[in-house]
């Protein structure tokens, strides 16, 4: 009896069925037996050769064998599927209790350092940070500072050049015209940024180093303020007892123009390789503001008059920890680093 068939066909089924072991196993296992080509529709297939009183006996004896199977197999499925599930959770297992691996944590540059030193040393004086851009127009860089083309003082500067008008800056001062544009009197401001020049390196010159521009423009500013604004900077930089010297400079842009040295802290004012075996190390130039300069931003020089400074904190950065070659600041040597950490 085909029934008796079925039967066999569901027992074998379900036996083959409690001995799957995996989702692969029992898709197999789905399409031999409910497959569209499986064993329970074979029988189906049968049924047009069966007599009238046959046919919904059988088509009841494959449909409760169906739902019997696919009963079976859900129940098997959901069974491998949360055995799999524990697998993977012991075998994947946190141990939250574990300590964390450690993590390596930096240190800021020590330029960094004293950049934010250098910064919060004028702020606490009225000063505020403005920037400007590293690549600069000939125009602002020279043309703007009195510096136009031919002038000898370009050749103080090793400039890198993109095209006729367009270069690196070779030092902060463009921003004094780039803020006197916007904003006019009074101004205050400092601005930090790196500057490149193309130069041979020693001890105390790279080609790419840092300046900080300061620019003063008020009624009746004198050389005593820029004076006073740069020792007081220099004593709170360096401790009181610092020795400071001014000495006259020339830069087209200031009149009168001056630099300032710091007795070396290196050598104590003996001599080394830092100062040039001069007891002095330069860390700015300045000058009052070329009453020209100020015409070329439509400042009045007869109402105003202001100072300028340029000073570049690698040096300070020198003079502060001792370091007789500037190169080893941007060498990435982390035993050198690390010591500012
Ligand atoms: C200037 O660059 C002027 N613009 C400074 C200035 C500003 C004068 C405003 C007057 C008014 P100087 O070339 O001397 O000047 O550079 C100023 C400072 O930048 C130096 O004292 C030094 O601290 C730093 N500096 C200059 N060239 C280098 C270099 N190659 N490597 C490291 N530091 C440098």
């Amino acid at each position: 009896m085909i029934q008796d068939q079925i039967a066999e066909m569901e027992r074998r089924a379900l036996a083959e069925l409690q001995a799957t072991s995996d989702l692969v196993a029992l898709d197999e296992w789905r399409i031999k037996y409910l497959g569209k080509k499986g064993e329970l529709t074979g029988f189906l297939r049968g049924m047009g050769g069966l007599s009238p009183v046959e046919r919904p006996l059988v088509g009841q004896a494959v449909n409760t064998a169906k739902n019997i199977l696919e009963t079976a197999v859900a129940e098997r499925t959901e069974r491998l599927k949360s055995a799999a599930l524990e697998v993977t959770l012991t075998r994947d297992k946190v141990d939250v209790t574990l300590p964390g691996r450690p993590v390596q944590v930096g240190h800021v540059h020590v330029i960094t350092k004293v950049f934010r030193e250098i910064i919060e040393a004028f702020t606490a004086m009225g000063f505020q940070v403005a920037e400007g851009p590293e690549v600069e127009l000939d125009y602002y860089n020279f043309q703007q500072l009195n510096i136009p083309p031919g002038h000898p003082a370009r050749s103080m500067h090793d400039t890198f050049y993109f095209s006729e008008s367009v270069l690196l800056r070779t030092h902060t001062s463009p921003n004094q015209i780039r803020v006197m544009e916007k904003q006019k009197p009074p101004v205050r401001i400092i601005v930090p940024g790196k500057c490149y020049r193309s130069e041979a390196t020693d001890a105390t010159h790279e080609f790419m180093f840092m300046q900080f521009e300061g620019l003063a423009v008020d009624r009746d500013i004198t050389l005593a303020d820029l004076r006073g604004t740069l020792a007081a900077f220099a004593r709170r930089m360096f401790g009181e007892e610092r020795k400071v010297r001014f000495r006259c400079d020339y830069f087209p842009y200031v009149e009168p123009g001056v630099d300032l040295s710091i007795d070396c802290l290196i050598c104590q004012g003996v001599g080394c390789r830092a100062c040039k075996y001069s007891g002095w190390l330069e860390i700015l130039g300045a000058g009052m503001v070329h009453p020209q300069v100020l015409r070329n931003v439509d400042i009045d020089p007869q109402k105003y008059s202001g100072f300028a400074f340029g000073m570049g904190p690698e040096r300070i950065a020198m003079l502060k920890y001792s370091i007789d070659d500037i190169r080893q600041f941007y060498r990435n040597d982390l035993r050198f680093l690390r010591q500012f950490a």
